[in-house]
C-alpha cells in the first residue's frame, strides 16, 4: 500500500522535534533570556519549585512552525470524501449483484444445460446462467481441440516414418516378389497344361495333332513359310491367329506388332490395344491379352527390327520378354539387351520402359504425374514419364514438326538430336516379335 505524502512529511517534522529535545537535554547551562531568544527560538526552562526529593519540573517552549505543503494536499479531504462515496457505491453494487444472482438461481430451469443464444431464454436467465454455459462450452471445445491436436501430432509422426525412399524400396520389393511369382506360376502352368494336353490327346485326338503354342511349334514340324497360323498358347483359353516370321535369324518368330506404311491408325483406346487391331499381313497390334498368354506360356525373347527412310536397318534383342495380365495393367518385363539399334527400352534411369504399365490415350498408368503420355504421344505403350521409345506412335511419311509423336527409337543414330528447323525424323518400318528362349532353329 502506498502511503500518502503528508504521512511522511508529518513523521519528518516529529523526528526533527525529537532531535532538538534530545540536543537541549545535553545543554546544562541556561543562557540569559534575551540571548537565548536571539539565537534559538526554542527554550528549555524550569516551571515551578523543585521537589524535596530533588526533581525539578521543566518545560520546553517551541517556536511556531510553518511547513509549506504541496497544493494538492488541500484536496486530500475531498479525495477522502470521494473514496468514501466510492466505497459505499461498491458496497451497494455488490449487494445488488448478490440479490440478482439469488433471483437468477430461483428462475433457473432444472436440467436445462444446452447452449442458449440471445433472445431465446427468459430475461432473468440471461446473466450468470449463460456465462456458465458459455464457459463450459468453451472448456469442452478447448479439450476437443487439444485431442485433435494430439491426434494430428501422432499422424504427423507416422507420415514422417513413411518417407518417399521407404515407398520406393517397398515398390522395388513388391516388384521383385511379383517377378519371382510370375516365374514360378509360368513354370507350373507349363507343366500342368502339357500334361493335360497329352491326356486329351490319348482320349480323343489323333496322335499327330499337337497344340501349337506359338510359331516355333510350327517351325518344329517343318513349316518354313512366313504366314498366318493358328496358335493356342494356353489350352484354358481360346486359340487365335498370328503372323509367323520363318526367315529372320532362323525363323520361328511370332510377330506382335508391325508398322510398314501408315495403313492402320495406332491412336486407339485401351479396349483396342487389349483385343488387338489391324491387318496381320500388313500393320497391326496383336493385342495385350494375346501377348500376355504367349509370354506366359513359355520364356520368350524379344526381337525388334527397325528401318529408317534411308534404308538403314538395325535390330534390338532382349533375352527375356513378359507382359503381365490386364489386372496388372500389362506391365512390361524385358531382359538384357543385345543388338545394333541400341537399348532404347532401358535408355537411362529416367527413361526406362522396363517394369512400366501400359497406357493408352484413354488410360493413364504412366509415371508422368501431371498428364497422360498416351494422349500426348497419340499411342498405346509402356510409358515411363514419358518415353525413350514409342513404336506405336503416329506414322509419318517424312520428317515432321511439333510433338515428337512419331515412331520413335531414342538410340537410333541422330534421332534424339535436334534437327535444323526443328524437324523430327521417324522410322519407316518397325516390327516386334517373340520366340521361346530355348528354341534352336
Ligand atoms: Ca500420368
Amino acid at each position: 500500500m502506498k502511503l500518502p505524502e503528508w504521512y511522511w512529511l508529518s513523521s519528518a517534522v516529529l523526528a526533527a522535534y525529537g532531535f532538538l529535545v534530545v540536543a537541549n537535554n545535553d545543554t546544562e547551562e541556561i543562557q540569559d533570556d534575551e540571548r537565548a531568544k536571539a539565537t534559538c527560538p526554542m527554550r528549555l526552562e524550569s516551571s515551578g519549585k523543585c521537589s524535596e526529593a530533588g526533581g525539578c519540573p521543566y518545560q520546553v517552549s517551541l517556536p511556531p512552525l510553518t511547513v509549506q505543503l504541496p497544493q494538492a494536499f488541500g484536496r486530500m479531504e475531498e479525495v477522502l470524501k470521494e473514496v468514501q462515496n466510492l466505497k459505499e457505491m461498491v458496497n451497494n453494487l455488490r449487494k445488488a449483484c448478490q440479490d440478482c444472482k439469488l433471483q437468477a438461481d430461483d428462475n433457473r430451469e432444472p436440467g436445462r444445460n444446452g447452449l442458449r443464444f440471445p433472445g431465446t431464454g427468459a430475461a432473468g436467465e440471461a446473466g450468470d446462467n449463460r456465462v456458465e454455459e458459455l464457459e463450459s462450452e468453451v472448456s469442452r471445445l478447448s479439450s476437443e481441440l487439444k485431442n485433435a491436436k494430439d491426434e494430428l501430432h501422432v499422424l504427423h509422426g507416422r507420415l514422417d516414418s513413411l518417407s518417399l525412399p521407404n515407398m520406393n524400396s517397398i515398390e522395388n520389393y513388391v516388384d521383385s516378389k511379383v517377378a519371382n511369382l510370375t516365374f514360378v506360376v509360368n513354370s507350373l502352368d507349363g507343366k500342368c497344361s502339357s500334361k493335360c494336353a497329352s491326356q486329351e490327346q490319348i482320349q480323343s485326338r489323333p496322335v499327330q495333332h499337337l497344340i501349337y503354342k506359338d510359331c516355333s511349334d510350327y517351325y518344329v514340324i517343318g513349316k518354313r513359310s512366313s504366314e498366318i497360323y493358328r496358335v493356342t498358347p494356353d489350352p484354358k483359353n481360346s486359340s487365335f491367329e498370328v503372323y509367323c516370321d520363318m526367315e529372320t535369324m532362323g525363323g520361328g518368330w511370332t510377330v506382335l506388332q508391325a508398322r510398314l506404311d501408315g495403313s492402320t491408325n495406332f491412336t486407339r483406346p485401351w479396349q483396342d490395344y487389349k483385343a488387338g487391331f489391324g491387318n496381320l499381313r500388313r500393320e497391326f497390334w496383336l493385342g495385350n491379352d494375346k501377348i500376355h498368354l504367349l509370354t506366359k506360356s513359355k520364356e520368350m525373347i524379344l526381337r525388334i527390327d527397325l528401318e529408317d527412310f534411308n534404308g538403314v536397318k538395325l535390330y534390338a534383342l532382349y533375352n527375356q520378354f513378359y507382359v503381365a495380365n490386364e489386372f496388372l495393367k500389362y506391365r512390361l518385363h524385358v531382359g538384357h539387351y543385345n543388338g545394333t539399334a541400341g537399348d532404347a527400352l532401358r535408355f537411362n534411369k529416367h527413361y526406362n520402359h522396363d517394369l512400366k504399365f501400359f497406357s493408352t490415350p484413354d488410360r493413364d498408368n504412366d509415371r508422368y504425374p501431371s498428364g497422360n503420355c498416351g494422349r500426348y504421344y497419340s499411342s498405346g505403350w509402356w510409358f515411363d514419364a514419358c518415353l525413350s521409345a514409342n513404336l506405336n506412335g503416329k506414322y509419318y511419311h517424312q520428317k515432321y514438326k511439333g510433338v515428337r509423336n512419331g515412331i520413335f527409337w531414342g538410340t537410333w543414330p541422330g534421332m534424339s538430336e535436334a534437327q535444323p528447323n526443328g524437324y523430327k525424323s521417324s522410322l519407316k518400318e518397325a516390327k516386334m516379335m517373340i520366340r521361346p528362349k530355348h528354341f534352336k532353329p
